[in-house]
């Protein structure tokens, strides 16, 4: 059994819908389970850009897959709920990233686990810190709690 932690974002449509309709697709592949769940947050988008503000969560969750699995299943689920872009940081009605995978540090074509920049973006770090502010981020070897401190500049 895995530990993993999705950080799920939204700014289009209806948002916390949204992520409520994420999380039953993801749980309904019996291999997937929910542990622990984040408070929702509005937040203004990170972009180089203009626009709308995102709601984020993060999930703590079970798996039985490995993480190429897992990344193709947060994919379809991005697909099935009818998003059309693909990274670049355009608006979507859903993003599922894979923040942390136990304490894996993964580098391959199309997957980076921890995700790259979840160490410096507080839309990931605040709803991380609601559930598991202990947790080690194995590549900085420092806790989601000080991340967080760091970032807030305390
Ligand atoms: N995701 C991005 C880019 N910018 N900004 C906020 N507030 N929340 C996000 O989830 C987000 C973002 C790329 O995935
Ligand atoms: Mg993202
Ligand atoms: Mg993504």
């Amino acid at each position: 059994m895995n530990n993993i932690f999705l950080g799920f974002g939204s700014n289009l449509g209806q948002r916390e819908q949204n992520i409520e309709d994420a999380l039953v697709h993801l749980t309904g592949d019996h291999k997937m389970a929910l542990v622990q769940r984040s408070k929702l947050y509005e937040t203004v988008a990170v972009s180089s850009y203009q626009q709308p503000n995102y709601i984020n969560a993060v999930m703590q969750m079970t798996t039985l897959l490995f993480p190429h699995e897992l990344i193709q299943l947060t994919e379809l689920v991005e697909k099935k709920m009818g998003r059309t872009t693909k990274g670049l940081g355009d608006p979507r009605i859903i993003d599922i990233d894979i923040l942390f995978f136990n304490s894996e540090i993964i580098s391959t074509d199309g997957l980076t686990i921890p995700h790259a920049f979840a160490h410096e973006r507080l839309f990931v770090l605040n709803p991380m810190n609601d559930i598991a502010p202990t947790y080690k981020h194995p590549v900085f070897n420092m806790s989601i709690a000080d991340l967080r401190a760091q970032l807030n500049g305390y």
